[in-house]
């Protein structure tokens, strides 16, 4: 590091590339990458040419698209933004990059760079590694690059050495103006919803869905715009890694932000004046309501006045993720009547053993009182659950089943995950004595011969756990395939009534009772959008 490249103009552009996820199904980006949107903005605003390239929204292949894309342009600078999920993929583009503009100076950022820079330098061809938020680096690196100065030494970047050691230089998190302000550049106008909106609503087949009603539902969903509000979130849940995220950057505890009722009300107005037709914003901070929240009534009373003079749409509606411990009576009605159609929480888990264990025990005793007054309140309540944790007993993955199925029944929509996914940067994924209950798979980039093993779940200690939990997930992919081949793509809360009924048997047999079989796929195919005839063959067959 420490040398300069010269910039090709007196006006430096650069090309930022989303995550890429070519499977496109749950595990997928539903909506355009706002990280890099964002990034975009701030670049812009200073003055900075920049181009998106969203590997999820091409209309040709994505490595074609990018290869064009490249040689359309001198580019500065070409960031690569990383997740966990998506490494792999981010990769294959990254490498495409250096092949096609060999110059280039090729930086990566996000989350899975920030936590693993050593893991960048050896499996992508990066110049630098961006750890954190990238607006201050990014306008460092290109001022510096206009001037043609040494890169070395920028704070919020990781760099290697003439002896191949890999040297951090911290940053400290955006201010809450600095947040502000970069949340204000976010070029909403600019950003292709609707391109997502017809995509979701021909994977999900909207037309065949059993009632309109559903269908309203589903709509609303889809033509949805994400904003976020906050910088991270200081909960410290022990399989997270979004909320070490900032402090990974800073080397120290980072400082909260976030925006104001009003420049929240700001932002709503500003998404409805670039996409019209959007009938829900999704709120996607990591948590929305804290238990001393002085944000969210005032929020909700600003909302229902900007509605009443005309300012936004009366019908717009909003989600969000909350904490349940965060959540009272008072709130949810105000939310209720400001238009919060979904709300989502964290709940993980129904063991108080298990929710002890993600460092939520607290949460436990408000999940019934706040599921309950939230149903009432006309809200429906999306619950995140993961079935087993790495100290799971089998009585609690039944308790979580069994839980999650009467939920189901009352109107709660459920997102399940059979375990805990060891993402960088989590408490979890770095507990050493959780190494031999954690299980890798091979990775390799397309289009190279890199490849590495790359964990991908912490299975329960107890073997008979794990077993169950095992097959559990073979079964539930056993019986996804077909279905999702004949009929369309099953949203979570569809995956979560296949994960009941592929748990039956396999609980049964250890002597745990959690429903009935016939009643859970009533309640499954009730669901499903209208069956095509060899769909109901296969409903038929797998019953
Ligand atoms: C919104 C969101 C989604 C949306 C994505 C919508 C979209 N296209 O934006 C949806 C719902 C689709 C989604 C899905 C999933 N998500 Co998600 N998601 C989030 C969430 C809540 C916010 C992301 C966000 O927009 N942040 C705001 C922007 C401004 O921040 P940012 O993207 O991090 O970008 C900043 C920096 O990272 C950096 N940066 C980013 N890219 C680049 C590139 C360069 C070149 C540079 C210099 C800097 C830079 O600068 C940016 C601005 O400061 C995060 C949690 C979080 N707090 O980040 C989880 C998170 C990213 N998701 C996560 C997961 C696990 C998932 C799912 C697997 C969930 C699931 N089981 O289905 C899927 C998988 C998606 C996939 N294919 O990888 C994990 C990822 C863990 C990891 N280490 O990889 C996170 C961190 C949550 C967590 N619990 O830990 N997700
Ligand atoms: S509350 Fe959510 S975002 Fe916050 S630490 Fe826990 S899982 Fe992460």
């Amino acid at each position: 590091m420490g040398r300069a490249r010269r910039s090709t103009s007196d006006s430096p552009s650069a090309l930022l590339i989303g995550p890429y996820d070519p499977h496109c199904g749950e595990f997928t980006f539903l909506a355009p990458p706002l990280g890099v949107w964002r990034l975009a903005g701030v670049l812009e605003a200073a003055g900075i040419e920049t181009k998106v390239f969203d590997p999820n929204c091409c209309r040709e292949p994505p490595q074609r698209a990018l290869e064009r894309v490249l040689l359309s342009g001198a580019w500065d600078i070409v960031g690569v933004s990383t997740t966990g999920m998506t490494l792999r993929f981010d990769l294959e583009l990254a490498h495409i990059v250096r092949r096609v503009t060999p110059e280039a100076f090729i930086v990566a950022g996000g989350m899975e760079a920030t936590f693993r820079p050593e893991l960048m330098f050896e499996l992508g061809p990066f110049d630098l590694i961006v750890l954190g938020e990238g607006e201050r680096p990014l306008l460092d690196l290109v001022a510096r690059r206009r001037a043609g100065q040494p890169l070395g030494g920028i704070a919020g970047t990781a760099e290697r050495n003439k002896d191949g050691q890999i040297i951090r230089i911290p940053q400290r998190a955006l201010s809450r103006d600095e947040l502000r302000d970069a949340i204000y550049s976010t070029p909403y106008d600019k950003m292709p919803y609707s391109a997502y909106w017809e995509r979701l609503e021909s994977a999900y087949r909207i037309g065949a869905l059993p009632s309109k009603a559903a269908r309203e539902a589903r709509l609303a969903e889809i033509r949805s715009v994400r904003l976020i509000t906050l910088n991270y979130c200081p909960m410290g849940c022990t399989f997270c890694s979004a909320t070490n995220f900032l402090h990974e950057a800073e080397g120290s505890v980072a400082s909260i932000a976030r925006l104001e009722a009003d420049e929240c009300l700001t932002m709503i107005e500003r998404i409805m004046a670039a996409h019209p037709r959007a009938r829900t914003i999704i709120f996607q901070d990591d948590i929305f309501t804290f238990t001393r929240d002085r944000r969210i009534l005032p929020l909700c009373e600003g909302i229902i006045a900007a509605k009443q003079n005309g300012r936004i749409p009366a019908h717009l509606q909003f989600i969000s993720t909350n904490r349940i411990d965060a959540m009272s009576t008072e709130r949810l009605t105000a939310m209720r009547r400001a238009g919060f159609r979904v709300l989502g929480f964290g709940i993980e888990s129904f063991s108080p053993r298990v929710l002890a264990e993600f460092n939520k025990a607290q949460i436990h005793r408000h999940i019934e009182p706040m599921l309950s007054a939230a149903l009432a309140s006309g809200v429906t309540p999306f619950l995140d659950l993961i079935l087993s944790s790495p100290h799971a007993a089998l009585e609690d993955v039944a308790q979580t089943l069994r839980e999650a199925y009467r939920w189901l029944r009352q109107g709660c929509e459920i997102g399940m995950y059979p375990y805990v996914i060891p993402f960088s940067g989590a408490m979890l994924a770095k507990d050493p004595s959780l190494l031999p209950h954690t299980h890798y798979a091979r990775r390799h980039v397309a289009g190279t011969d890199i490849a590495w093993q790359q964990p991908v779940k912490i299975l329960p200690i107890d073997p008979d756990v794990t077993d169950a939990i095992l097959r559990m997930e073979r079964s539930f992919e056993s019986m996804l395939g077909p279905l999702e081949r004949q009929v369309a793509h099953l949203p979570s809360r569809l995956r979560s009534l296949l994960w009941i009924l592929s748990s039956l048997p396999i609980m049964a047999e250890r002597g745990q009772y959690i429903a009935d079989e016939r009643e859970v796929r009533g309640e499954l195919y009730a669901r499903l959008p209208a069956l095509r005839p060899e769909a109901a063959m296969l409903a038929a067959a797998t019953a």
